[in-house]
């Protein structure tokens, strides 16, 4: 129930995501180039009825997405968790990415209803910087900037408070909610620093000077899902399109898990920057990379023991064919996956009649699922994964890194070898100095948000727990 007066908050996720995509356009007109693209393929898999290698809910396909945002501090992270709440986005999982030597961590902001998902399931995974992992020189730099700076405008903490207080917003206060929470994820084109601290920052890390020289949390990208991934990225690549070097996640598949993202690559974007010592009338030209493209393509979420079969071939993958030996370890039919327990589904009814299979007598008895889905009276629907991968994200992070565009040439003129077979590359171009680096730090994240995040394998067990609940009651049977 939501007050008649008020937007519902699903609508209100509909059109702040529409409002987004439309800023993006604007920012990135490749963008736009990419969406087409994404149209196109999505489309063709539709018609074609590759039902094998499709996903589940074709109705919610166009308004799939994802955005990124990186964070500098814990201010930062606590105002963007209220505003994302408003439009129905709460905090799951939580992700490492000093494992890819990133000096960061993150949550994926995201609907957690399956009635949510369904009318509208855009999420932003949302970083925010470790200072404790940087060096004290560039920590220092970076906070100085990070702390004087704001990246919400007084109106939007004033609607922040209106929203929070009245449970919602009515219609003009949406516009305007809408509107100003926009100005947070918009692009400058001026630096709030020198050229000179930008590149000190630069220095230790790309990443760092992105997220430390600007005065909002701009989108770094805006991410459609495509049914074919491959295709999709075929296709970037012969439209001319400066792409990453191969798919992250899991290999091509005839029935996909997880989550396979790829990108093109930032653009170079002239930038200004103030004079020595901050002077905004001294103003100085640059170049910064603040955009990507990426897509993605969206299988089932797997078990945790589904994850760690998944993470083991990963570990492992120098040794063995990365499409074989995967798919040999996770089978790649949905019998075999939901029977050994490798991947979460939803049961539905699919037909209440029940007089074939048991009598009605045995009505009283609790029936196994097992024998109610080899009846017929209930299926199992694998469950997307809604959530992302820790080492997929450090790849896509690369995307916004110069050097990370140097391979891509060589796939121009290997368009059709395909890129699933390729390994992870943990391997890049700016390791940071340390020794014993790499550490997670949950509780710290939590601190900083000011709340738990939720357990993703809990949420999707939760999901199909619930399903089977309204079975059993559709069915007016006990089901064990
Ligand atoms: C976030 C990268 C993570 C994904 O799709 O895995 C991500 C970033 O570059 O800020 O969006
Ligand atoms: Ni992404």
């Amino acid at each position: 129930y939501h007050h008649p007066d008020l937007v519902d908050q699903d609508d209100l996720r509909a059109e702040f995501a529409l409002a987004m995509s439309a800023m993006y356009k604007q920012e990135v007109p490749l963008y736009g180039d990419l969406v087409q693209i994404v149209r196109e393929v999505n489309q063709a898999v539709i018609e074609e009825g590759n039902t094998a290698n499709r996903a589940f809910e074709e109705e919610r396909l166009d308004l799939e997405g994802h955005g990124a945002i990186r964070l500098g501090s814990e201010q930062e992270l606590r105002v963007i968790r209220r505003v994302f709440a408003l439009i129905g986005l709460y905090p799951v999982g939580y992700y490492d990415l000093s494992v890819a030597d990133l000096p960061m961590h993150a949550t994926a902001f995201r609907p957690v209803s399956q009635r949510a998902l369904a009318r509208n399931p855009f999420r932003v995974f949302t970083t925010i910087l470790r200072p404790n992992l940087l060096e004290p020189r560039s920590r220092e730099l970076a906070l100085s900037m990070i702390l004087r700076r704001k990246i919400f405008t007084d109106q939007l903490l004033d609607h922040i408070e209106q929203g929070e207080a009245h449970g919602g917003f009515t219609r003009i206060q949406a516009s305007s909610f809408i509107h100003e929470a926009l100005n947070t994820f918009r692009w400058q084109h001026s630096a709030a620093c020198s050229f000179e601290d930008y590149q000190t920052l630069k220095s230790e890390h790309p990443i760092l000077a992105d997220i430390s020289c600007f005065g909002t949390a701009h989108i770094n990208h805006l991410t459609p899902r495509t049914l074919d991934i491959d295709r999709a990225y075929t296709l970037m690549k012969s439209r001319g399109l400066k792409v990453k070097d191969g798919i992250e996640g899991p290999p091509r598949r005839s029935v996909p898990v997880l989550l396979r993202p790829t990108s093109f690559l930032a653009l170079e974007e002239r930038t200004l920057f103030r004079g020595r010592g901050g002077l905004a009338t001294a103003v100085f030209q640059g170049m910064h990379k603040a955009h990507f493209g990426e897509i993605e393509q969206r299988g089932a979420a797997v078990t945790p023991k589904g994850r760690s079969l998944y993470d083991a071939v990963l570990a492992e993958v120098s040794h063995f064919d990365w499409v074989s030996d995967f798919n040999a370890r996770l089978p790649d039919n949905w019998n075999d996956l939901l029977e050994q327990g490798l991947v979460y589904c939803l049961y539905r009814v699919q037909k209440t009649d029940l007089s074939q299979g048991f009598n009605r007598i045995a009505r009283a008895e609790p029936v196994s699922v097992q024998q109610l889905l080899k009846d017929g009276i209930l299926e199992a629907i694998p469950q997307t994964y809604e959530d992302f991968l820790p080492i997929s994200a450090a790849g896509i992070f690369r995307s916004n890194l110069s050097e990370s565009g140097s391979s891509e040439s060589s796939h121009f003129s290997n368009a059709s070898s395909g890129t699933a077979e390729r390994k992870p590359d943990m391997e890049h171009d700016h390791q940071f100095p340390k020794g014993n680096w790499s550490f997670s730090d949950q509780d710290g994240f939590e601190e900083a948000l000011g709340c738990k995040v939720m357990d993703p394998y809990q949420w999707y067990a939760n999901a199909q727990g619930e399903s089977l609940q309204e079975c059993s009651r559709i069915l007016g049977l006990a089901i064990s």
